[in-house]
């Protein structure tokens, strides 16, 4: 029976009770306060072609240990929140995708995805419910959800900025994906209270996910792993209790050029429009537009840069965790 089996996943770190199963390997790891970085499933099941998926799912879990850390892939198995997937588990869930057979779950879809045992790839949003439950502090993505274009008629602003807004966990991304509305993205989530900060020299603007530079201001800049540790220790020494998005600009050498992918966003938001796609299908529909107009260099370019966030969240998580002992 399912309810049995979740319940069976009821886990203890330290004195916290967890509705979720975390392996053992992170449970361990937490326990004796080494660091950890959590990553999403979304981008495996609905981000990503297979098998490219199942490439980059694998490659960022071994840069995190190359860097120092312990990697915590997230998802839904079989209705149960996970934290710690085995390589078998992200084979499994990228091959079901493959089926259309995995549910996109940010905090609303939750509740769903347990009662009805379905398997559900983790957005930003509920990879910081299922991070902060466990106690991991920081998560590292590709890119940020977001108000997309004409959000301000649609009302279509992702549950990523909610989120960010009110569980303190650290996202390490590339920006907002470039399909959406930034400078609205930027403003919202400075009204749910999201720290903002782009790595890099100050006056070094918000990154556009495929591009260095969105032109978009970022309201702070960090240049070392230690100063963003520092901004997660005393936000959450003072009891915050909202999130911290750190921006990367990709590396110059995957970065796309800003003119050559932006008529191919506008075409794919045509694209989207006259197809009547909308809610939670629109934003993996554009990376699939994307990803085929490119031929693939988005895909590239987009799995690059993950490796190199994740290569970030390492560092800043093994700063975390030196700060606190
Ligand atoms: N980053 C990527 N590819 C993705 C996503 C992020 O490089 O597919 C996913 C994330 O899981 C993010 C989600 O939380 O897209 C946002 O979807 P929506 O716009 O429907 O909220
Ligand atoms: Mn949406």
């Amino acid at each position: 029976m399912l309810r049995t089996s979740v319940r069976s996943h009821v886990q203890r770190i330290g004195h916290r009770r967890l509705h979720l199963s975390v392996s053992d390997e992170i449970r361990e790891a937490l326990n004796a306060k080494m660091p950890v970085v959590a990553l999403e499933s979304t981008i495996i099941s609905h981000g990503l072609p297979y098998p490219e998926n199942i490439e980059m799912a694998l490659k960022v879990e071994q840069e995190i240990r190359n860097n120092g850390a312990i990697p915590a892939t997230t998802a839904f198995i079989n209705g149960i929140p996970k934290v710690g997937l085995k390589t078998r588990e992200i084979e499994q869930l990228a091959e079901y995708a493959r089926k259309g057979l995995v549910n996109k779950v940010s905090r609303r879809d939750i509740s769903y995805t347990i009662a009805q045992k379905l398997y559900g790839g983790t957005t930003i949003s509920s990879t910081m419910i299922l991070s902060h439950k466990a106690g991991i502090e920081v998560f590292a993505t590709g890119g940020l959800g977001g108000v997309h274009k004409g959000g301000e008629l649609t009302l279509d602003v992702s549950a990523d900025l909610e989120e960010l807004g009110r569980t303190p966990v650290s996202v390490v991304c590339a920006g907002p994906k470039a399909i959406l509305d930034i400078p609205r993205t930027m403003e919202y989530l400075e009204t749910k209270g999201c720290m903002v900060a782009t790595m890099g020299p100050p006056g070094t603007n918000v990154p556009g996910f495929y591009t260095r530079d969105s032109g978009v201001k970022s309201p702070y800049n960090f240049n070392s792993y230690l100063e963003a540790a520092q901004i997660i220790r005393d936000g959450n020494e003072f009891g915050l209790n909202s999130g911290y998005l750190f921006c990367c600009p990709p590396p110059r050498e995957v970065a796309l050029d800003d003119n050559f992918i932006n008529d191919i966003i506008e075409q794919a938001c045509q694209n989207a429009a006259a197809a009547g796609i909308s809610g939670k299908e629109l934003t993996p529909f554009l990376l699939r537009e994307i990803a085929s107009k490119t031929s693939g260099a988005s895909v590239k370019c987009n799995i690059s840069f993950v490796l190199n966030n994740c290569k970030i969240a390492a560092n800043i998580a093994a700063s975390l965790s030196k700060l606190k002992q």
